[in-house]
């Protein structure tokens, strides 16, 4: 690995690290991708002084969550520009950033949890794409114990799901209104930071092609789970995220260490 590039330590199928990735990729910040299984991805993050992933190792201190790894790519931008200079629209980004960071990510994932557990060999192939050989060689040993701690750590039941699908609906009818003005992004004439944020923690309910690690493709998802994604696509807000994935996604190729 090139000496002094930083690497992002991700999960393939998680979109807080999608969030990490698109915000370097837009701001044309150079990095290595580095995937881990859950569980196994402690031993490098706690390296790393953090916890979850996503983490971005850097020669200037690491940075232990997407929205340090955001700022760090806004800082660093040699392509645009990810945070509005205009100091009311900056606050603005941050603001709805911090509610995707909220709302959005833990109920989008915990919806998908649900519809995606009960079909391991699909969330297995998620998981373990683009992971080095020695984890992909336990993987049908880890993940076996994966699931279910996945299942209690997000209180995952028919009752939670229903109510995160809910919180889901609801971010959606927030973004849709923002948008009704006709305006093209989320905050100003620009895509940026508020607009890949949306897009990225949307991931995991609308399977958008192009996503920057692994989901599952709509044609493979269950029936029910395909149903639910079909109609959020065709919401405005579902649309909108969908296009800025068409058209500002646009991943480098990282080598896997
Ligand atoms: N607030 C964190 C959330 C990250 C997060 O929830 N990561 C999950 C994957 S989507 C994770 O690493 N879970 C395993 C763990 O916490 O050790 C961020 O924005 O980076």
């Amino acid at each position: 690995m090139p000496g002094n590039v930083s690497r992002l330590l991700t999960f393939a199928h998680s979109h807080y690290c999608e969030k990490a990735r698109w915000a370097l990729d837009a701001a044309g910040v150079d990095y290595v991708e580095e995937r881990h299984l859950p569980l196994l991805h402690r031993r490098h993050t706690r390296r790393a002084g953090g916890g979850s992933v996503p983490v971005l190792v850097t020669s200037d201190g690491n940075r232990t969550d997407s929205a340090g790894i955001l700022r760090y790519a806004a800082a660093h931008a040699r392509a645009r520009p990810l945070l509005p200079t205009n100091s009311e629209h900056r606050s603005t980004t941050l603001e709805l950033e911090q509610y995707f960071d909220r709302e959005l990510g833990p109920h989008a994932r915990r919806w998908a949890y649900r519809e995606l557990l009960p079909v391991p060999r699909m969330l297995d192939r998620c998981m373990t794409a683009g992971v080095r050989r020695s984890e992909r060689l336990v993987a049908p040993f880890l993940l076996p114990i994966v699931r279910p701690m996945i299942r209690r750590a997000f209180r995952i039941t028919p009752a939670s799901a229903a109510r995160s699908l809910e919180h889901v609906e609801q971010v959606f009818a927030a973004v849709a209104e923002r948008l009704a003005d006709g305006r093209r992004y989320l905050v100003d004439a620009e895509f940026g930071a508020a607009d890949l944020t949306f897009a990225a923690l949307a991931a995991p309910v609308l399977l958008p092609p192009g996503f920057g690690g692994a989901m599952p493709a709509l044609e493979d998802a269950p029936a029910p789970m395909r149903a639910q994604v079909e109609r959020l696509r065709t919401t405005p807000a579902g649309a909108f995220a969908l296009g800025l994935y068409r058209e500002h996604r646009r991943p480098r190729t990282h080598p896997s260490p």
